[in-house]
């Protein structure tokens, strides 16, 4: 399946993963994953918004056991974050069914679209609009880079934009989702433990930066006379990192635009994206206050407008506790359980239904990379201890 899966969307360069949402190598994803259902004999089922579903027994009996994770990637990104819950769930069927385990609640197997939101700027896009944390209103006013939107681009990709919406029904057929994630930190590796559980997810979000200066020539252009906003943006990822630090929090200005991005004009506009994560919500609510009142600073002082717009926000996640511990107990009860900064579709749908995370161990903690990795016997004991859950869950 790995092998299957690895070739899409991966750059010939950078060994780093393209796999936007509703771009071509997302819809060959998405035959991966529905390849994979059907030689197993599950169900395939797209839902309104996209995300997909492998059915093992019939969902009308309620009370499902669900787990997944996403297939799409942050730009550039490894082959880990997202396929390695995808694989896993699969290979944990067919260890249930090595095994001879008789389900008596149904199990699905679950691909949530456009969770790293690389495309639109949005997270967990797939699970917000099944969870109606994202209001389909809402979702046709996000766009991309070339401003096309993500109507647009979901009829391109040929699913019907009309049908997105609330999925309460559906969600009310599960019983409880399970979603496996190579760990995007050390604390396995520390700990010397090959899988975790999760407790909780930090409070982040992502604001939008619009620095408005006034274009003019680099070469004729007194010092003194110039309104560039590249000096606001500049002097504000220098306060974001002085602030973060400050608070224990952690603040990354990880993506830029500048128009007309031309080597001897001064911008008119340089567009700069922060990502602020914090233990707590104060916290985070501090840091991102203090950067955005040092911007209004520096904007001022370089002489120019700033609009500052928060395009992503996800609250603290505290996943179900008695879940928790019940997988705790099906692992053996040494399991360790640790936190993450990393958001998360068990994250969004923590708050309609009850769900979990199993982290499996990623020895140099690198994400959102093409240097991501995880050790092959590593990610088999994620895919036991996967199924031993899954068992334990659904062959009561
Ligand atoms: O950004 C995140 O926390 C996740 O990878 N979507
Ligand atoms: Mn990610
Ligand atoms: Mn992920």
């Amino acid at each position: 399946m790995w092998r299957e899966l690895a070739p899409i969307g991966r750059d010939p360069d950078t060994h780093g993963y393209r796999r936007h949402a509703w771009t071509p190598a997302d819809t060959d994803c998405r035959a991966w994953f529905r390849d994979q259902a059907e030689a197993r004999g599950l169900v395939h089922e797209l839902d309104r918004n996209g995300n997909q579903w492998a059915w093992l027994g019939d969902p009308a009996q309620g009370d499902a056991v669900v787990t997944g994770s996403h297939l799409d990637s942050v730009p550039d990104g490894g082959a880990f974050d997202g396929p390695l819950g995808v694989v896993s769930a699969f290979a944990a069927v067919d260890e249930l069914r090595r095994r001879g385990a008789r389900l008596t609640r149904p199990l699905a197997v679950t691909n949530f679209g456009d969770e790293e939101g690389a495309r639109f700027g949005l997270a967990c896009v797939g699970s917000r609009l099944a969870s109606g944390r994202l209001t389909k209103a809402q979702a046709y006013e996000l766009r991309d880079a070339d401003g096309v939107s993500l109507p647009q681009a979901m009829a391109a990709a040929g699913h019907d934009p009309d049908t997105i919406g609330p999925d309460p029904e559906r969600l009310a057929r599960v019983g409880a989702y399970v979603e496996l994630h190579v760990e995007q930190g050390r604390a396995l590796d520390l700990s010397g433990d090959p899988v975790g559980i999760a407790s909780a997810i930090w409070p982040h979000g992502r604001w939008r930066f619009d620095f408005h200066g006034e274009a003019n020539h680099a070469g004729t252009t007194r010092l003194v006379d110039r309104r560039d906003p590249m000096l606001g943006y500049a002097e504000t990822v220098l306060a974001a990192r002085r602030e973060a630090a400050l608070a224990g929090a952690l603040a990354t200005f990880g993506k830029v635009s500048v128009e007309p991005n031309g080597v001897n004009a001064i911008p008119s506009l340089v567009r700069g994206w922060l990502d602020s994560r914090a233990a707590d919500q104060s916290t985070l609510d501090t840091v991102v206050t203090a950067i955005e009142e040092a911007a209004r600073e520096h904007a001022d002082r370089a002489g120019v407008e700033l609009r500052v717009v928060r395009e992503s926000f996800t609250p603290v996640v505290e996943f179900d506790h008695a879940l928790r511990d019940e997988l705790n107990r099906m692992l053996g009860g040494r399991v360790p359980v640790l936190g993450t900064g990393a958001g998360h579709d068990a994250g969004i749908l923590s708050g309609a239904l009850p769900t979990a995370m199993l982290f499996v161990r990623n020895p140099t903690g690198v994400s959102h990379s093409p240097a991501e990795f995880a050790a092959e016997d590593d990610c088999v004991a994620g895919v036991l201890a996967l199924a031993d859950v899954l068992e334990g869950l659904a062959c009561r």
